[in-house]
């Protein structure tokens, strides 16, 4: 089943004999399996024959429908600036209704100091994490700290470094969720890592300061 999948292993003979509309459609179906399972392998298989356009079609609308259950995200996490080191990951995992993060980083630079982590709202790290634009917010509230009164779905709030500049934190929230509600999906955001500390009261953002990492939350 997966080798119908292969673009190397697709009869684009059979294309030309297809109407227009079916083609399009077709395509689009494969650019989305081709980009969800990039790393499968394609090697090693056999010619198609006359008969596996129809079953590839059906493959394919299979594989698209048990992708949109979205159970695990991530965000690698690099610097936005030359002169400072950052390395982190962010991963999202849904189960029963909830999002737990865990969130680990380095940052040699900031040893012994804390740090801002954000969601923002695009995912775009150029223009040192500026282009990620203000934090995620899609009720519109104010900001705060996560957890006590008004606050953004973005505020993940501080995390605290060692003396190596390391740091952790791991929270679970059912206001999160990884699929394509925009009101509650953190795919497809950016995670920002800021050099100062979140105040949990400056309007919009904590005071927090500039941006010195960044990772697209992607699944
Ligand atoms: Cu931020």
């Amino acid at each position: 089943m997966v080798r119908y999948l292969c673009i190397n292993n697709f009869s684009f003979n059979k294309i030309s004999t297809m109407k227009h509309v079916q083609i399009k459609h077709m395509l689009q179906h494969l650019l989305i399996v081709a980009s969800l399972s990039a790393i499968i392998s394609c090697g090693g298989s056999t010619s198609t024959n006359g008969t596996s356009d129809t079953s590839s079609s059906t493959s394919m609308d299979t594989s698209v429908t048990s992708a949109a259950t979205v159970t695990h995200a991530e965000a690698i996490i690099s610097g936005t600036k030359a002169d400072t080191t950052v390395d982190g990951k962010a991963s999202f995992d849904a189960d029963n209704g909830k999002v737990k993060l865990v969130l680990e980083l380095t940052i040699p630079k900031m040893g012994n100091k804390t740090v801002a982590v954000h969601i923002h709202e695009h995912p775009d790290c150029g223009d040192n994490g500026n282009a990620s634009h203000g934090h995620w917010n899609p009720t519109h509230a104010q900001h705060g700290k996560w957890g006590s009164g008004s606050f953004h779905l973005g505020d993940i709030g501080n995390v605290k470094l060692d003396a190596q500049g390391k740091g952790t934190l791991e929270m679970s929230t059912d206001l999160w969720t990884l699929g394509s509600d925009t009101t509650s999906s953190v795919l497809n955001r950016a995670i920002i890592v800021h050099s100062g500390t979140d105040d949990y009261k400056s309007q919009p953002s904590g005071n927090a300061g500039s941006r010195i990492g960044c990772g697209i939350i992607k699944q």
